[in-house]
C-alpha cells in the first residue's frame, strides 16, 4: 500500500504456513493500514495513501513495473471481498466462513469463485460492473469457505484441538455450552473441552468414569466437581451448560436445559496457566482422556448464564452482538466428510482465539468435519441463509411464506424479512 510511483509501505506479518487455509486481510482508514491474519490483527503503521489510478485489480498475480503480471500465486484462493471501509477484527471473524448478502452494506466486490467459468462474477450487486476475466485456465474445486454447518468428529485415540493459553478464556465468572454426542469408552473420562493444569486450576467438562456427566472446577488444593443425575447416553446429540458463579459461589452443570449438578460450597480457583483443549484434558502435562465421537458449537461467556441465555443462541446467534461472549467455536468450517488437510486450525468466531487441529484424518467421515450441528428439537440446521423462490408465474403472497412448519414436530418457524417472490431469513 503506497504512493503509485513513488513506493510501497510493507506490513510483516507471522511466517506463512505452507498448505494451510489462512485469511487475510488489509484495510485503510485514512491513516492508519492494518494486516489480520486469521481474523486478528498482527501489524499497523501510519501511512498517506494514493489509490491506484488506472491499473486492474488482479488476484493472483501482481505486475512489474511495465505494469505486465508477475509474481504469479502457487495455490488456492477463495471468497475475496473488496469493502469501501474498514473492517474489525469481530466482524472479520464472524464471517470467516460466510457468504454475504450480495446487498451488504459497503461490500464492493465479492468474488467467491463458485462458478467454473472465464467470467469470473462479482456476486455483490451494489456496485456494477466489476466482473473479472479468468486468464490461463487455473482449476476451480469445491468451496471450503461456504456457510458449512459441521461438527467435528474427535476419533478417542489421540484427536484434539489445542489453543494457546490466554487468560480471557480463565475470567473469573463463566459459562461453557457446547453440544457433545459421545459414541464410546463407558467407564472411562472423556474430555469434551478444558482448561486446566495439575495444580487443580482451571475448568473441565467431562463424560466421566461413573458415565455421568460432570464440570470440575480447580479449588487450587483439589477438584470441585458437579455430576449429571442421568446417565450419558452413547450416540445422543446433548447440549451440556457449565456455569460457575463467583458472587453465589454457585457451580452448575445443565444437561439438556436441565439443572442436575448444583454445588454451593467450596473453592473457586479457575485460573489455570496452560492451553484450553477440546477434546481432550489435561494429564500431567500433555493432553490425555481423548474424546470419541462429536462435538459442535461451543460458546465461552465471562458471565454466569441460565438456559435460556443460552439457548436463545443457538439459532441466528450474532456475536457482534454480545458483550459477554468470550469465544465461540461453532466447527463451522471445511466440507462434511471431505477432504479438509488443508484446514489447519480450527477458528474462533467471535475471541480470535484460534487452535490447532491435532492428529486428525481430516477426510472421510471420521476424525474430521462433518455435518452436525444439532438443535433444541434433535437435529436440523441452525444459523443457515434460506432463500426461498416461487416458480415462474406464480405470485406467493408474502404471508403465506413467512413462516415454516414442520409436519412431524408442529415447530414451527417465523421467516423475517419476507418480500415479494424472494422472502429471506433464516431457520
Ligand atoms: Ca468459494
Ligand atoms: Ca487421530
Amino acid at each position: 500500500m503506497g504512493w503509485y510511483r513513488r513506493g510501497f509501505q510493507e506490513l510483516n506479518g507471522p511466517a506463512v504456513e505452507l498448505n494451510s487455509w489462512t485469511h487475510v486481510a488489509l484495510s485503510y482508514d485514512g491513516t492508519n493500514m492494518r494486516l489480520y491474519i486469521d481474523g486478528n490483527l498482527v501489524a499497523n503503521t501510519n501511512v498517506s495513501y494514493a489509490p491506484n489510478p488506472d491499473q486492474p485489480a488482479r488476484i493472483g498475480t501482481g505486475h512489474d513495473s511495465g505494469n505486465t503480471p508477475i509474481f504469479y500465486f502457487p495455490g488456492d484462493i477463495d471468497e475475496v471481498r473488496f469493502w469501501n471501509a474498514t473492517r474489525t477484527e469481530k466482524q472479520l471473524r464472524a464471517n470467516l466462513f460466510k457468504d454475504l448478502s450480495p446487498t451488504e452494506t459497503n461490500l464492493v466486490a465479492d468474488y467467491k469463485f463458485d462458478t467454473n467459468s472465464k467470467t469470473l462474477i462479482n456476486s455483490s450487486t451494489n456496485v456494477a460492473g466489476l466482473n473479472g476475466t479468468v486468464r490461463n485456465s487455473p482449476n476451480f474445486f469445491p468451496s471450503s469457505i461456504a456457510n458449512p454447518i459441521n461438527g467435528l468428529h474427535f476419533d478417542g485415540i489421540n484427536d484434539h484441538v489445542s489453543v494457546p493459553y490466554n487468560a480471557n478464556l480463565n475470567p473469573t465468572d463463566i459459562t461453557i455450552s457446547t453440544w457433545a454426542k459421545v459414541t464410546g469408552g463407558a467407564g472411562s473420562f472423556r474430555a469434551v473441552v478444558s482448561n486446566k493444569n495439575s495444580s487443580f486450576q482451571g475448568y473441565v467438562l467431562y463424560a466421566a468414569n461413573n458415565d455421568r456427566w460432570q464440570f470440575w472446577i480447580g479449588t487450587g488444593s483439589g477438584w470441585r466437581i458437579v455430576t449429571s443425575t442421568s446417565p450419558i447416553i452413547l450416540n445422543k446429540w446433548t447440549h451440556l451448560q457449565g456455569v460457575y458463579n463467583s458472587s453465589t459461589n454457585t457451580l452448575e452443570l445443565y444437561v439438556d436445559g436441565a439443572l442436575e449438578g448444583n454445588s454451593t460450597s467450596g473453592g473457586n480457583s479457575i485460573k489455570t496457566s496452560i492451553e484450553l483443549l477440546i477434546g481432550a484434558s489435561d494429564n500431567s502435562g500433555n493432553p490425555g482422556f481423548f474424546f470419541p465421537g462429536e462435538i459442535a458449537d461451543i460458546k465461552f461467556w465471562n458471565t454466569p448464564k441460565t438456559y435460556a441465555d443460552v439457548s436463545s443462541t443457538f439459532q441466528n446467534y450474532d456475536p457482534l452482538t454480545d458483550p459477554n461472549i468470550i469465544a465461540h467455536y461453532s466447527f463451522d468450517q471445511g466440507l462434511s466428510a471431505q477432504s479438509n488437510g488443508f484446514l489447519k486450525k480450527l477458528y474462533d468466531f467471535a475471541g480470535g482465539y484460534n487452535g490447532a487441529i491435532n492428529n486428525f484424518a481430516l477426510t472421510g467421515s471420521a476424525s474430521n468435519f462433518i455435518v452436525g450441528n444439532p438443535s433444541p428439537a434433535g437435529g436440523g440446521v441452525s444459523g443457515a441463509d434460506l432463500w426461498l423462490k416461487a416458480d415462474a408465474g406464480v405470485s406467493p403472497s408474502t404471508g403465506s411464506l413467512s413462516t415454516w412448519a414442520d409436519q412431524t414436530t408442529n415447530h414451527s418457524t417465523t421467516i423475517g424479512g419476507a418480500s415479494g417472490y424472494f422472502p429471506t431469513g433464516k431457520l
